[in-house]
């Protein structure tokens, strides 16, 4: 299993647990009624696992190892149709196949049993083979490779949010900014090898001068900053200029205004939005699913729901240094090979932070993202 070499072929057998199949149908069932009532029946109608009744519990399938070490199934390409999955919920997935043709599919049990977590088996964003296809149904066979991905910890497993993107929009309140929130966010960016944007929305709120500090801070470091208003259309063509032919993720609080944002790129998108709470002062979560749209001035966005906890999955705390972009030079400065840039004498990084080539914000973040400190 260890050997990281592609194109090598080999055997695998793949237990299709029936038992664990049913409780997590139920599971999802439950799930999925709660989002989309009216689809309960299609699940249940598509969710055979391979009509051969309870003895086929174990599968053998030819699969290639991948460069990352993962197994892609061996699949028959000249029955399959490439597309891209819209949306994912539960086990059924909303795909666009490559000739425009949308259908809702479910997913062999196959691949996902050859997922390292089932609950990351397809996400929105995926590019994945279709087979059976008829007008409106097909089963996805394969999932290729993913690139480019915006995870985030779940009850400490990994949860891909979204694959094959390639542009992360961090969406913070002009009148709320909290720092440490855009830095997680951009550490995240960078773990998943995604271009970040940093949007500042709602400027209708004060006066965009005193956001001359952040601004300038974020754009020194090589992110593109844009600041907007959804309220007042301030920064709109600019935002959708930057969304153009790029495959975008929104990400922020809930009640940043993301969809709002959305809409005013694109009206006739008519995503839900939401007054944020009197009471908590904070959003209530309206967007419900990822989704991918496309936008009719090319390039695909996708709407996320407001991410309360977006706890960094799989950070070891060595790396985060190199996720800090500024800090890049002044590491291998430091008077300890493995200086963590916390307490060490002879820290070329704290030495920065002093001098000011580092920023002080920029240095909390990086200890309390550090410190694995719950930040929201
Ligand atoms: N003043 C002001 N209000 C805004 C702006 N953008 C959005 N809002 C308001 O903020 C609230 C939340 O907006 P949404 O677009 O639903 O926020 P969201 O980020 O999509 O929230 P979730 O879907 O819950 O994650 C709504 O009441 C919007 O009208 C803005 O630029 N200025
Ligand atoms: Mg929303
Ligand atoms: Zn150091």
């Amino acid at each position: 299993m260890g050997k990281k070499k592609s194109n090598r072929k080999r055997k695998v057998r793949v237990a299709l647990k029936k038992n664990r199949g049913k409780r997590a149908r139920r599971g999802n069932l439950t799930q999925q009624a709660r989002t989309d009532p009216e689809r309960i029946e299609d699940i249940a109608a598509g969710e055979r696992v391979s009509g051969k009744g309870d003895t086929s519990r174990y599968r053998t399938v030819i699969a290639a190892e991948t460069e990352e070490g993962g197994l892609q199934i061996d699949v028959d390409l000249s029955t399959c149709h490439a597309g891209r999955v819209l949306s994912a919920i539960g086990q059924m997935s909303r795909v666009q196949l490559d000739d425009g043709r949308k259908l809702e599919c479910t997913v062999r049990q196959v691949v996902r049993s050859l997922a390292r977590d089932q609950r990351n088996a397809v996400v929105t964003g995926d590019r994945v083979l279709v087979g059976d296809v008829d007008a409106e149904t097909g089963v996805i066979e394969r999932v290729e490779p993913r690139h480019g991905v915006l995870s985030r910890s779940s009850r400490h497993r990994a949860h891909v949010i979204v694959s094959n993107v390639d542009q992360l929009m961090v969406v913070v309140p002009a009148d709320d900014l909290k720092p440490v929130l855009v830095d997680r966010f951009l550490v995240s960016a960078e773990q998943g090898e995604i271009a970040a944007v940093l949007c500042i929305n709602k400027i209708d709120l004060l006066d965009p001068v005193e956001l001359v500090g952040w601004t300038g801070l974020y754009a020194r470091l090589g992110y593109e900053v844009v600041l907007t208003s959804a309220e007042t259309g301030a920064g709109i063509s600019r935002l959708r200029q930057l969304l153009a032919d790029r495959e975008t993720v929104f990400a922020g609080q809930s009640g940043v205004g993301k969809s709002s944002l959305l809409n005013s790129i694109q009206p006739g998108l008519r995503l839900l939005t939401g007054e944020i709470s009197s009471s908590t002062g904070k959003g209530r979560h309206v967007t419900r699913r990822t989704e991918l749209i496309e936008l009719d001035g090319g390039g695909y966005v996708v709407d996320t729901p407001g991410i309360r906890q977006l706890a960094l999955w799989d950070l070891i705390p060595e790396e985060i240094e190199g996720f800090f972009v500024e800090f890049r030079p002044f590491v291998a400065l430091c008077h300890f090979p493995d200086c963590s840039h916390t307490h060490e004498e002879g820290c070329a990084v704290k030495r920065a932070v002093e001098t000011e080539l580092i920023h002080e914000s920029r240095y909390a973040s990086y200890l309390r993202i550090h410190a694995g400190e719950d930040l929201v």
